[in-house]
């Protein structure tokens, strides 16, 4: 009775997963049919034997062609980083569409539409960055948005370029409340991280190692109180994102246990990074490689994440990838040399997110199968309007599946990439476990880091009201 195109034998047995078949009409095409013990009859089999069988990871933290005011230019478009996204297993990103300060936010989304439109080798959403938030944007613009599939925000609590006052903060909270859309919060406080700054300048301590000393735990830890705090106040959810230690997460862990809707976010940097690695050679410029925000912390912090992340403290686990080059051009800017406070903010991490998290987590024992399926892909579908589209493989869903061999011994290294970057910041990690093959909608796109997808592959997801942001 189905439109049979693809059956995926799992295990080297005859069951498998129907999709319908590629040429179907679009509302139809590329969703799972049948789950069954027994298929026959398939226009096509695909041999997993030996093979994991699981949802296409959903990366819901990624920044595409977003401008950077005055710095290098981001090294991936919607192009690159979505090859990136389907070589490493994952299916769906959700990159953000940034408000300039003044711009309205409609001609904004429509920018990056156009950005996006026809280049995307995998499907993809939206987030809001909110930088102004007017009465207009508030009380127009973002409820409008939020009815046409753009169902989350992020607001910024530094970045001289970004950064929300206490006041703006509250107020962006109660119209997400009003919406229900999930607000995502960056948590560094802005006044501190500049006091900071400046007294390492003044003593001369300008090398790439001391952005992480500009912008230490306490300094995280402070703002996601007070976001916490303004959540309270305005009866709001929010998201805390890329968490990096302890002292962030017990804050989170504090207010879920007061039974508030705070929920978190970690990446792989925070686990598989630390302060060290800013240092480069010698404290020379080469540690600019490794500076993101918050910044990689220490050994007793990547604990704390794990103990986050066996504790459902953490909802998601999303790459954070926010690439520039390690040239000239990027974090070996003339600019940047001066000071650490230059060198633009993030690194690469969307086609290693998956790798790392099974290889650091699943392979060592640290977690199981089932915790990264949900942190990688399940949580992620759920918390931001997806579910049941994305993130499960069942009759209903996106035919949108990674076929992971848990026993292949790989080593990260930036040969294997397929962004526009020109490092991988886990160069030489080797790890256990590594995606074989990528299906979007029914359709392989890259096996064994051959891409045979092309671009316009992937389309943009208006996504539902997220559940998790509503009381
Ligand atoms: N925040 C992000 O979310 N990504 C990169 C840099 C930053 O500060
Ligand atoms: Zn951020
Ligand atoms: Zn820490
Ligand atoms: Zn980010």
């Amino acid at each position: 009775p189905h439109d049979v195109a693809a059956l995926i034998p799992i295990i080297a047995g005859a069951g498998g997963i129907v999709t319908t078949w590629e040429g179907a009409p679009a509302e139809r095409g590329g969703r799972i049919v049948a789950v069954a013990e027994r298929i026959e009859g398939a226009a096509r089999e695909i041999d997993a034997s030996g093979l994991l069988v699981m949802p296409g990871g959903i990366d819901s933290h990624v920044h595409l062609a977003q401008p950077t005011f005055g710095g290098p230019k981001m090294s991936d478009d919607f192009l690159t980083g979505t090859r990136a996204a389907i070589a490493g297993g994952t299916t769906t990103v959700l990159p953000f569409a940034m408000q300039p300060r003044g711009a309205g936010l409609r001609a904004v989304v429509q920018e990056y539409h156009q950005e996006a439109d026809g280049k995307a080798y995998c499907d993809y959403g939206f987030h809001l960055i909110i930088t102004n938030p007017s009465p207009s944007v508030l009380g127009q613009e973002l409820p409008a948005l939020v009815g046409d599939g753009y169902t989350s925000f992020k607001v910024f609590m530094t970045y001289d370029d970004m950064v929300l006052n206490d006041r703006e903060l509250l107020e962006v909270f109660e119209c997400a409340r009003g919406c229900r859309a999930l607000v995502m919060v960056h948590a560094e406080g802005y006044d501190a991280i500049k006091f900071m700054t400046e007294r390492l300048e003044r003593a001369g301590k300008t090398a790439p190692y001391y952005h992480g000393v500009s912008r230490p735990e306490i300094v995280e830890r402070e703002a996601a109180h007070r976001a916490i705090s303004h959540a309270e106040l305005t009866d709001v959810p929010i998201m805390i994102v890329h968490v990096s230690g302890r002292e962030a997460m017990e804050q989170i862990r504090w207010a879920q246990n007061r039974g508030m809707k705070v929920y978190g976010e970690t990446c792989p940097q925070y686990i598989a990074l630390t302060a060290d690695d800013m240092k480069g050679l010698n404290m020379d410029e080469s540690g600019g490689k490794y500076v993101c925000s918050p910044p990689p912390r220490d050994h007793a912090s990547q604990e704390a994440i794990w103990q986050g992340l066996t504790a459902g403290v953490f909802q998601t686990f999303s790459s954070d990838h926010c690439p520039f080059m390690d040239g000239v051009d990027g974090k070996r800017s003339p600019k940047a040399k001066t000071s650490f406070k230059w060198v633009p903010n993030g690194i690469p991490g969307v086609e290693t997110r998956m790798a790392v998290l099974w290889g650091l987590g699943v392979a060592q024992g640290r977690i199981g199968m089932n915790e990264f399926v949900a942190l990688t892909s399940t949580n992620h579908a759920k918390m931001y309007g997806l579910y049941p589209k994305k993130g499960s493989i069942a009759p209903g869903f996106d035919a949108d599946i990674v076929l992971w061999d848990p026993a292949r011994k790989e080593t990260i290294r930036q040969a294997l990439m397929h962004g526009a970057c020109d490092y991988t910041p886990y160069e030489g990690l080797a790890v256990t476990g590594w995606p074989v093959m990528t299906i979007l909608k029914g359709k392989p796109v890259c096996e064994e880091g051959r891409i045979l997808g092309a671009p316009g592959d992937g389309a943009f997801l208006k996504r539902g009201i997220s559940p998790y942001a509503s009381k």
